[in-house]
């Protein structure tokens, strides 16, 4: 089981993400997915949430699940390990959230399960549409900063509300912090980089070597 974090600052797009590049690998992939979120009411799909080992869950698109993320994310992976046996976990953590913490989360499951946990890379949505604003108040230009320090792969998120010349700027804000992450640019309603995308989630281990950028 591979378990790769989509992190991001609130509203950059993680959700979005997550059900496109989900239901994209089990339709073409024919690969069993499962979700972790925060809030399984933000799931905009029609379903009904059902218990499992404690956990909500809720059926979605060709098989795949997406879960609430119960008090500890260790033992969530745990009762999805055993449980439902996903190839690939991906989770959404807050939007506040620190990568390295999560992936030191991910590392305990690793204990309470005869299940092969894999890390993948730690993909981080940088949100193309609303930068400026963001970057303006301190302390969510701290968390961001923090984002995109711990991140694998930097994906800039909306690029279909945004010009050219925004982009390159977002690349270079990023690459300011971050010298070794993969950029890529992402967009849920055009389709731009989801290919790439579901290419890192499924590539066997490791992380991505990076630098296209700058
Ligand atoms: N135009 C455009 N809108 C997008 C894109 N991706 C997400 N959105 C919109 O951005 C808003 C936030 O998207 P979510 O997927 O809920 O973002 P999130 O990061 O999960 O948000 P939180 O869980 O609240 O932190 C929604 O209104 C989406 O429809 C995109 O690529 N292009
Ligand atoms: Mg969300």
């Amino acid at each position: 089981m591979k378990v790769v974090q989509i992190a991001g600052f609130l509203g950059s797009g993680k959700t979005s993400i997550l059900l496109e590049a989900s239901s994209k690998i089990s339709q073409i992939y024919k690969k069993r997915v499962a979700l972790v979120v925060n809030e399984i009411g933000d799931v905009p799909v029609d379903a009904k949430v059902i218990e499992v080992a404690g956990m909500k869950v809720k059926e979605i698109a060709g098989g795949c699940i997406c879960c609430e993320l119960g008090p500890s994310l260790a033992a969530s992976l745990v009762d999805l390990a055993d449980y439902f046996k996903p190839d690939l976990v991906l989770i959404e953590p807050t939007g506040v959230a620190i990568p390295d913490q999560v992936k030191v989360a991910i590392a305990m499951s690793t204990r309470d399960t005869d299940a092969e946990i894999e890390i993948g890379p730690v993909i981080v949505l940088y949100d193309a549409f609303r930068v400026d604003e963001l970057l303006e108040n301190e302390t969510v230009n701290n968390f961001i900063m923090r984002q995109v320090l711990n991140a694998d792969v930097v994906a800039i998120s909306k690029v279909d509300l945004v010009d050219e010349e925004r982009i390159r700027y977002c690349e270079r804000m990023i690459r300011g912090i971050n010298t070794r992450a993969l950029i890529i640019r992402l967009s849920v309603v055009r389709g731009d980089g989801m290919d790439e995308l579901i290419r890192i989630l499924l590539e066997p281990g490791g992380t991505p070597i990076g630098g296209r950028v700058g």
